[in-house]
């Protein structure tokens, strides 16, 4: 038997809710959704891998320092740990001046009204010098 194929809107949906559920958050599901504003954190981390080019739709991989001032669904701060994640490219984003492994800041925007509540709207370049925090207490663990 044949299943007809789920949109992609909508597993990108579902991954992401895992992703962001892997953020340390107990989504309150019986918060109403749009009651929390969108917010924008100015981000540090290291780029893991970049949308492929021929996939439009493709997410950018970060491992990404600590946001101690995250708010989760709920309205709530939710401090998330350095990690590494999978986030949807605003449209329009230049990456061209970014490869694999640079260090960069970065403008994550996290609407949690929206379909899918991770975008990231800006990538900038840090000097390879930068001095990344991904805390915990390893250097550089794999996880
Ligand atoms: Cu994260």
């Amino acid at each position: 038997m044949r299943t007809a194929r789920a949109p992609f809107p909508m597993m990108t949906l579902a991954v992401l809710a895992l992703a962001l559920g892997a953020c340390g958050g107990d989504a309150d599901d019986t918060t109403a959704i749009g009651a929390v504003p969108a917010a924008v954190y100015q981000v540090r981390g290291e780029v893991e891998s970049l949308p492929e080019p021929d996939r439009p739709m493709d997410w950018i991989a970060l491992r990404h320092e600590a946001i101690p001032d995250f708010i989760g669904i709920t309205g709530d701060p939710d401090p998330m740990p350095a990690m590494t994640m999978r986030f949807p490219v605003a449209e329009g984003v230049d990456l061209s001046s970014v490869s694999a492994g640079d260090k960069v800041a970065f403008d994550l925007e996290i609407d949690w009204a929206a379909g899918d509540p991770a975008r990231v709207l800006a990538v900038t370049p840090l000097p390879a010098e930068a001095e990344l925090d991904f805390g915990g207490g390893g250097e550089h663990a794999d996880h």
